[in-house]
């Protein structure tokens, strides 16, 4: 048998890229109409590359984690790849600012690379490496279905379909429930019964509007009400989950697996879904899915859709992988849906790889 020497990593590179995106999307927190994003580049002293991108919501938290990188470069040249080690080791370096908001993404990010870099080594892709079969994974069309008015947001629920798509999110929170209900039932009749709508408040709501809102909508046909209050307002969110029939899903904002814990201790939501980039990437992942399986919840995922996938594959509760295109423009391979199911290719590594010929349109220097 041969031995098996782990990969040494020569180096770590950050590009903030601006991509359009196809529908903008209105939040209760904010308006997005371009994906900033940090791809992450790492490179083994065997030349094998692994990639990772970190969704950074704006330019400015782009262009910042680029000398972040470079500086956490420097730090982790030449140790071995092994992710455990290379966690603790970020960890360590991020200790005293803290490893939360983006340099949790950065850390993850570092995470994710390193498996894409292994699992290519081995020549597997990453569900296979993982130990999981490529299966077909439900997929919900989370793209656009921002703050609209009601029948533009029938018209566009209608359009997401395409692709076969069995869900789709709509974000409410306007501040006036009245029109959100509207949009809800405007969108419910438009759309097949069988369609699952999820709904997304972004943590708009105090408590008492949140408890009142989800009681509302337990007549309305909605799928998961997902953040109606602030989102580590654990409490009040079990009270909630408590009283109102449709489930409540939560962890988008769980930032490694302390809060995930506690959320799940507290019964907070009936449904988790993970952050790669929060949840301290493929390593991070696991250990989250192994929690969720303990406390028996289902497990979505949030953004990141072509590595989501893979780890879908790879989670005991999967259920429904939030599908945007927000990558696509700078993407070789874009995630495949067909008949609304996630298809995981079976090229080596984690389903990134940039097209150079393109990334300089949208680099943000
Ligand atoms: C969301 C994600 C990213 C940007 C804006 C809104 C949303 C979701 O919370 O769950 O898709
Ligand atoms: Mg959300």
């Amino acid at each position: 048998m041969t031995k098996f020497d782990p990969p040494v990593l020569r180096s770590l590179t950050g590009t903030a890229v601006r991509l359009p995106m196809n529908r903008p999307l209105g939040t209760s927190a904010r308006s997005i109409d371009e994906a900033c994003l940090l791809l992450l580049d790492l490179l083994t002293e065997d030349g094998v590359a692994g990639h990772a991108y970190a969704f950074c919501y704006q330019p400015s938290i782009a262009r910042s984690l680029v000398p972040i990188v470079a500086e956490l470069s420097t730090q982790l040249a030449g140790q071995l790849l092994v992710p455990l080690d290379l966690a603790r080791a970020v960890s360590r370096y991020f200790r005293l600012p803290g490893v939360t908001g983006p340099l949790a993404m950065v850390a993850s990010s570092v995470d994710t690379a390193a498996w894409d870099a292994l699992a290519k080594a081995a020549g597997m892709p990453l569900a296979t490496y993982l130990g999981a079969a490529r299966h077909p994974i439900p997929a919900y069309n989370s793209n656009g279905l921002g703050l609209m008015a009601p029948e533009a947001a029938a018209d566009e629920a209608e359009a997401l379909l395409e692709g076969g798509f069995t869900g789709v999110k709509l974000r409410l929170g306007r501040g006036h429930f009245e029109h959100d209900l509207a949009t809800v039932r405007a969108v419910r009749k438009r759309i097949p019964d069988a369609v699952r709508l999820m709904v997304d408040f972004n943590q708009a709501l105090t408590f008492s509007d949140a408890m009142t809102y989800a009681l509302a909508l337990d007549q309305e046909g909605v799928y998961w009400i997902e953040e109606p209050t602030r989102h580590d307002d654990y409490r009040h969110m079990a009270r909630i989950a408590q009283a109102a029939r449709t489930p409540i899903q939560i962890g988008e904002n769980f930032t490694g697996l302390a809060p995930m814990a506690a959320a799940l201790e507290a019964d907070a939501s009936d449904y988790v879904m993970l952050d790669l980039d929060r949840i301290g990437g493929v390593t991070g992942w696991q250990c989250a899915a192994g929690l969720a399986a303990a406390y028996g919840r289902e497990v979505s995922s949030h953004l990141f859709p072509e590595v989501s996938a893979h780890l879908m594959a790879a989670t005991p509760g999967r259920h429904w992988l939030e599908y945007v295109d927000w990558a696509n423009p700078i993407l070789q391979e874009p995630l495949v849906i067909k008949d609304g199911m996630a298809i995981i290719s079976d090229s080596p590594g984690n389903g990134l790889a940039w097209n150079d010929d393109v990334l300089a349109k949208y680099r943000l220097d």
